[in-house]
C-alpha cells in the first residue's frame, strides 16, 4: 500500500487532471481522480465566479472523501462579448452543449468582428480545501480569438485561443508547450509553491 500523502483532483474532466498532474507529479504525493469514487457525480456549479465554483468543488469533495482536495474552475473572457462566456464557460451553448457547440457559438458571436477587438484571456482559480485551510490561486493568459479553429491538440476552446506571445492556437501547441505557459499552469505553479509547505516537502 502507498505511503504516500494523497491529494485528490476535485474534478470529473479527464484533460484538465491530464494538465494538472504533470504540473504536480514532482511533488511526490499519490495524486487520485476522481474515477476512484464513482459516488461523487457532477457537482452542481451554481456559484456566480469561478472562485466560489472552485470552492464549491474543493469542498464537496474534501467533506466526501476525508482527503485534500484540490479543484479547478476556468474561464474564457472575451472583451467584444463583456467578460462571456465566463463563469459559464462550460454551457455556453446549452446545459448539455459539447466542446464542439460552444467553440461554434463564440465563433458565431465573434463574426465580422476585427481582429482588434478579437481579445480575450483564460483565466483559472485553483483551490485548495483541508480541513481548516482553504487557499487559491489565480492564472491568466492572454489572447486572441481567432475566425477559425486551428490545431488539433488540447480541448474546449483551444483551437479558436491565439496565445498573445507564440501567435500559436493551444491546440497548435503540444502539451508540454501548453503546460508551461497556460492559464492553468500558471495557477498551479503558484499552488506548487503552497503545496510544498502544506505537505512540508523538502525542495532541493
Ligand atoms: P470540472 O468542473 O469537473 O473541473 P469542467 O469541464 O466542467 O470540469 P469548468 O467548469 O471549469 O470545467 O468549465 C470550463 C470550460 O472551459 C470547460 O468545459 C472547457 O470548455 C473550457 N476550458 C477549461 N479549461 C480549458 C483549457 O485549458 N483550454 C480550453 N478550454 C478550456
Amino acid at each position: 500500500m502507498s505511503r504516500r500523502q494523497k491529494l485528490v483532483l476535485a474534478t470529473h474532466n479527464p484533460n484538465k487532471k491530464t494538465e494538472m498532474n504533470a504540473v504536480l507529479s514532482d511533488l511526490g504525493l499519490d495524486v487520485i481522480g476522481l474515477d476512484q469514487y464513482p459516488g461523487i457525480e457532477d457537482i452542481p456549479e451554481n456559484g456566480t465566479t469561478l472562485l466560489e465554483n472552485a470552492m464549491i468543488k474543493a469542498h464537496t469533495v474534501h467533506l466526501k472523501t476525508g482527503l485534500p482536495a484540490l479543484s479547478d474552475d476556468t474561464g474564457l473572457e472575451v472583451d467584444a462579448l463583456h467578460g462571456a462566456p465566463g463563469v459559464y464557460s462550460a454551457r455556453f451553448a446549452g446545459e448539455d452543449s459539447t466542446y464542439q457547440d460552444n467553440v461554434q457559438k463564440l465563433l458565431s458571436l465573434m463574426e465580422g468582428v476585427p481582429k482588434l477587438n478579437r481579445t480575450a484571456r483564460f483565466r483559472t482559480v485553483i483551490a485548495l480545501v483541508n480541513g481548516d485551510t482553504e487557499l487559491w490561486t489565480e492564472g491568466i493568459i492572454e489572447g486572441l480569438i481567432t475566425c477559425e479553429e486551428r490545431g488539433t491538440g488540447g480541448f474546449g476552446y483551444d483551437p479558436i485561443f491565439e496565445e498573445n506571445d507564440t501567435k500559436k492556437t493551444f491546440s497548435e501547441m503540444n502539451s508540454a508547450e501548453k503546460n508551461k505557459i497556460s492559464h492553468r499552469a500558471l495557477a498551479l505553479q503558484k499552488m506548487h509553491k503552497e503545496l510544498l509547505t502544506i505537505f512540508e516537502i523538502k525542495g532541493e
